[in-house]
């Protein structure tokens, strides 16, 4: 790359990218990224999660003063240095009756359904999108492993997002296979993209994207295909270092 310095920002998702799925970041990346990318470049996350979610994941609510952008909920939760720059809702954008039309329809869809397992929290609903999840969000960790497995094999997932977009083709929302065992479902233009309009005042000189889940139905392709964004692909946490140190020299 041509010169690096704070006029670059390196955005990063963070399940798959800079942690295993659900896992905490492990201390040396924490590291690598605080210590050695932070102070050449800005760096900032952008999570499908919601805050909690991501503060727990990068190592307690500190996560929006230690990177300089915190994007949670795609960017509908936005930190710059610590500072709130304001959030967006869905229960705003659909109102009341299509939200309950939405969550009514994905119930009677899972009650339909026959898994390995069912446990509990099948919809939760966050400021910016509504996850939908078959096995139930209070699965286990190897509940959750074994929901992955059968969904690779049946297309669980593939089917349920099918017959919400034929349900659905007019609510002007976006459905997504996002991580392992749910699909977020969120209105139009509110995929990763919307990060970078909190961004669009700050001139970066480029911004670069790195994600897992770059291919066309993950949740980080609409960002790492966006001409304002640089896309990398990662295939784990030691690959997006291995990129980063590669792109950065270091
Ligand atoms: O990778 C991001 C996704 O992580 C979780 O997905 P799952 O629980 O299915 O593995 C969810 O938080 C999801 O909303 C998010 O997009």
């Amino acid at each position: 790359m041509a010169s690096v310095s704070k006029k670059t920002l390196l955005l990063f998702d963070v399940d798959g990218t800079l942690t295993l799925s659900q896992r905490p970041i492990e201390p040396h990346m924490k590291e690598f990224l605080l210590q050695k990318v932070k102070p050449k470049v800005t760096v900032g996350l952008v999570g499908g999660s919601d805050l909690k979610k991501i503060a727990l994941q990068m190592g307690g609510e500190q996560v929006v003063t230690d990177f300089d952008y915190v994007f949670a909920e795609n960017g509908l939760i936005a930190y710059k240095n610590g500072v709130d720059l304001g959030s967006q809702s869905i229960l705003k954008y659909m109102g009341e009756a299509k939200l309950q039309a939405f969550i009514n329809y994905c119930l009677r869809y899972m009650s339909e359904l026959a898994l390995p397992c069912k446990r509990g929290n099948f919809v939760e609903f966050r400021t910016g999108l509504i996850n939908v999840c078959p096995v139930g969000r209070s699965c286990t960790l190897e509940e959750r492993e074994a929901f992955h497995r059968f969904d690779l094999e049946h297309g669980v997932r593939d089917k349920f997002v099918a017959a919400l977009r034929q349900e659905f083709p007019d609510a002007g929302l976006v459905f997504a296979i996002g991580g392992q065992i749910s699909i977020d479902a969120y209105p139009e233009g509110w995929d990763k993209t919307y990060c970078l309009r909190h961004l669009e005042a700050e001139c970066f000189e480029q911004i670069h994207f790195f994600g897992d889940r770059t291919e066309a139905d993950g949740n980080d392709h609409a960002i790492y295909v966006d001409p304002r964004t640089i896309g990398h692909k990662v295939s784990s946490f030691e690959d997006t270092r291995r990129q980063v140190e590669e792109l950065l020299r270091l």
